[in-house]
């Protein structure tokens, strides 16, 4: 059975969905914090627990005899900032948590998702390799940097079998963001639909790498089906879909809604945003597990003007 910690936030929910679909509903049990959306509560089993604490997530594990956990819980780049410590303790402890259960054998495989914020101001910016200079600037970026050497430490110490990957921006309509700095890609659409404009807190040429949430929700399941030997990177794998300023987004809403303006006001978010990559190399995970994306900037923004338009 598969557990998704964390499956009431903007992954954990589309995900967790996506899961049940190909296993059944009661093949995939979802736990967070919290309670999450009435289509994820009323789609299978749900439990409330704390993805740092050990008996409650090592409960959960024996009750449904869990084999595969997905840790999606985190707080996110923005958030984390104003809470450095809750940040740090709320990554690291849940990781921990997951990474021994598997090391005491008592789950098989897991996934925990790093991101591109591991990068900081001093990786090249352009096409940035798989292994490269990793200086992050942000609480977040050092938790998912630190996490990905605990992950290649258990693979490599204990044969733990964890995989990773380094999300770009994710852009989603079902989900509302969950406190990260690339949230103004998600913000945009729903405020274009309801008042046809929107304030940028990020400047017009600010380049991220950004991927539909259907193509990382690939990706995640993609890693996780492929067979052990083809994983050869246990700490994360780059992965990208494309990359866009948000000129180039607002430009191509334009285009489906002619009357759309924008103006930009730069916040704390900026110097976040400014120590990331514009664009990702991902050749590894293609040429390791084949991994292809599929939306780019003109399906992305048909998909999520229908999407947030019909929500
Ligand atoms: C954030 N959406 O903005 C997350 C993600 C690369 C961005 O890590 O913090």
């Amino acid at each position: 059975k598969i557990l998704i910690i964390g499956a009431s936030g903007q992954i954990g929910t589309e995900l967790s969905l996506k899961l049940r679909e190909i296993h059944g509903n009661e093949h995939v049990i979802a736990s967070d914090i919290r309670e999450g959306k009435a289509e994820l509560m009323n789609s299978g089993p749900f439990e409330v627990a704390d993805a740092t604490n050990t008996e409650q997530i090592g409960r959960i594990v024996e009750k449904y005899n869990i084999s595969e956990v997905y840790l999606m819980a985190a707080m996110l780049s923005a958030t984390a900032e104003k809470a450095p410590m809750k940040a740090w303790n709320l990554n690291m402890d849940s990781l921990f948590n997951v990474l021994n259960l598997a090391k005491d054998k008592k789950i098989e495989k897991v996934f925990w998702p790093s991101s591109i914020a591991v990068f900081g101001p001093t990786t090249p910016k352009d096409a940035t390799p798989q292994n490269t200079i990793m200086e992050p600037s942000t609480v977040y970026g050092i938790s998912k940097q630190t996490g990905e050497r605990w992950c290649e430490y258990f693979h490599r110490i204990y044969g733990v079998d964890v995989r990773s990957i380094r999300y770009p921006g994710i852009i989603s309509y079902r989900t509302l963001p969950g406190g990260g700095t690339t949230d103004y890609a998600i913000e945009i659409f729903h405020e274009a639909v309801k008042n046809g404009a929107y304030t940028s807190f990020l400047s017009e040429n600010t380049s991220l790498p950004m991927m539909y949430m259907e193509d990382a929700i690939k990706a995640t399941i993609d890693i996780m089906e492929a067979p052990s030997e083809k994983i050869k990177i246990r700490s994360a794998y780059n992965l990208s879909a494309m990359s866009f300023t948000p000129k180039e987004l607002a430009e191509e809403i334009k285009k489906q809604l002619p009357e759309f303006s924008i103006l930009y006001e730069p916040d704390f978010r900026q110097r976040i945003a400014d120590s990331w990559p514009s664009s990702i190399d991902d050749s590894r995970a293609r040429e390791d597990w084949g991994w292809k994306h599929n939306c780019d900037l003109q399906s992305l923004v048909k998909e999520m003007l229908e999407g947030v338009g019909n929500s």
